[in-house]
């Protein structure tokens, strides 16, 4: 996995900005820059920052001054030479140098090359080159918390007492197998039994933060659904506090579900407006229909909304038929009006507590808000604990786990120790492959893959 060449990438986006970040990383990236600066002199200070002048590789007409900075192997991020240069944030000019160090040499870098050359050279493990990712698409503070800590080496500092548990169960076991003909002695197994019961306690434990991680990380499906006009278009431009839909008083007026995203107390909402259901003759309508069918089975949450000033007729009874089927909530809209009765009857769903709201005034949002996260409460950026945000990481615990289980009837089934030996070496593999000691090359290259350019 050694890397031979030099890489050369944006690290900024790409866009007109105040500066752009160019990044070199491998043995030439001074002899690059030297050719850049038409300097063969220069040899700069690691780690600190000189005004130079770029210049064109044909003409050697000034491209632009920029500030470069050298990180000499392997105190850089990548554990290579590293230099970055702080240009003028100008799309052509930031081309124009990138082009000039391909051309003397540089390749241009694939997504996370340079986190990947950092694993490779032991600046960080797997678990925190995937936090840098995560920190990077983190769409709220509470998910760059997460990553942050996980950047710090927070799982791998919690993943190394079980690798140490396991170790203190196999290594016994393996002495065992040269000395013992016969099965484990009694008190032996039972010892191993107890451990390995806290042991799966453990990691099951920490998998099941994955639910808390999942949701910070990729936030709540909440779809709004009603008959037309009952003014879900309204609550939806209400809870995102801008008008994104289009309200009208023509019923059929939303005919595709349209989506936005806000945070409520750390938590990213993907908020989805739809048509309004009812049956319809506009096959344009009825498409808008179809997509709010499946706008609410993606949905993790569904906010029916009614019309409070009015009795409840055929098309809200469909929609309530078919929505109630999911999690959902119920919302009373228009309570403004004289005619708003909440406690009218035929709004007392049993198990349901119904939330008054007026988008024309904005009263009830801040309820319904709550409401929405209600279920998820406790998730809060300041007390949560450290959580399993990675898909990866929660499958791999879960066939740790399973594993050990597996370990666990064998060793009550008095199995031989080489069978029980199999399953824990298979557990110490998946906590390996979480922090990257035992990761399969097309599985990393698979994570790399989702990774940015230039980082
Ligand atoms: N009085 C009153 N009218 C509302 C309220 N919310 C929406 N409306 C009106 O109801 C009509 C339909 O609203 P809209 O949001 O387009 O409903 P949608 O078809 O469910 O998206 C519009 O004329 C809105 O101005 C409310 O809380 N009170
Ligand atoms: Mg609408």
């Amino acid at each position: 996995m050694q890397a031979t060449d030099t890489i050369v990438a944006l690290s900024t986006p790409s866009g007109r900005s105040g500066i752009g970040v160019i990044r070199i990383s491998g043995k030439d990236a001074l002899v690059l820059t030297r050719s850049l600066l038409r300097d063969q002199n220069f040899n700069p200070q690691p780690n600190q920052v000189i005004l130079r002048t770029l210049r064109d590789a044909n003409s050697g007409e000034v491209l632009d001054r920029a500030l470069v900075t050298y990180f000499k192997a392997p105190h850089s991020f990548t554990g290579e030479d590293v230099i970055e240069l702080s240009c003028h944030g100008s799309p052509p000019l930031l081309l124009h140098v990138i082009d000039t160090l391909l051309f003397y040499g540089a390749r241009a870098s694939d997504p996370g090359e340079f986190t990947l050359r950092a694993l490779a050279n032991d600046q960080l493990n797997l678990t925190q080159a995937e936090a840098i990712r995560d920190l990077i698409d983190a769409q709220t503070h509470a998910a760059v918390r997460q990553a942050a800590r996980q950047l710090g080496g927070e799982l791998s500092a919690r993943l190394q007492p079980y690798i140490d548990a396991l170790l203190k169960i196999i290594v016994p076991l393996e002495s065992t197998i040269e000395f013992v003909e016969d099965n484990l002695p009694e008190d032996v197994t039972k010892n191993v039994a107890s451990e390995l019961s806290a042991l799966i306690q453990n990691l099951e434990d920490l998998a099941k933060t994955f639910s808390t991680g999942r949701l910070l990380k990729e936030g709540l499906r909440v779809t709004l659904v009603g008959r037309p006009n009952v003014g879900k278009s309204s609550i939806f431009n209400g809870l995102l506090s801008l008008n994104r839909a289009i309200v009208t008083d023509i019923p059929g007026t939303t005919r595709d579900s349209i989506s936005e995203i806000l945070t409520i107390h750390g938590i990213p909402i993907h908020l989805t407006d739809t048509a309004g259901m009812r049956i319809s003759i506009d096959e344009v309508e009825q498409l808008g229909i179809e997509r709010t069918r499946q706008s609410i089975a993606d949905a993790d949450l569904v906010v029916i909304i009614l019309d409070g000033s009015q009795s409840l007729i055929s098309e809200d009874k469909e929609v309530l038929a078919e929505a109630t089927q999911h999690r959902h909530l119920i919302a009373l809209n228009k309570s403004d009006l004289e005619t708003f009765q909440l406690k009218r009857a035929e709004y007392l769903f049993n198990d349901h507590t119904v939330i008054p709201i007026s988008a024309k005034l904005g009263t009830g949002l801040a309820p319904l808000k709550a409401a929405i996260i209600e279920p998820f409460s406790g998730i809060n950026s300041h007390e949560t604990d450290f959580v399993i945000s990675n898909a990866r990481h929660y499958d791999l615990l879960l066939r740790t786990a399973n594993s050990l289980r597996s370990t666990e009837s064998l060793l009550m089934s008095r199995a031989t120790e080489e069978l029980i030996l199999v399953g824990l070496y298979d557990a110490l593999r998946f906590l390996g492959e979480i922090t990257g000691e035992t990761t399969p090359d097309d599985v990393l290259a698979q994570i790399f893959s989702t990774f940015c350019i230039g980082k």
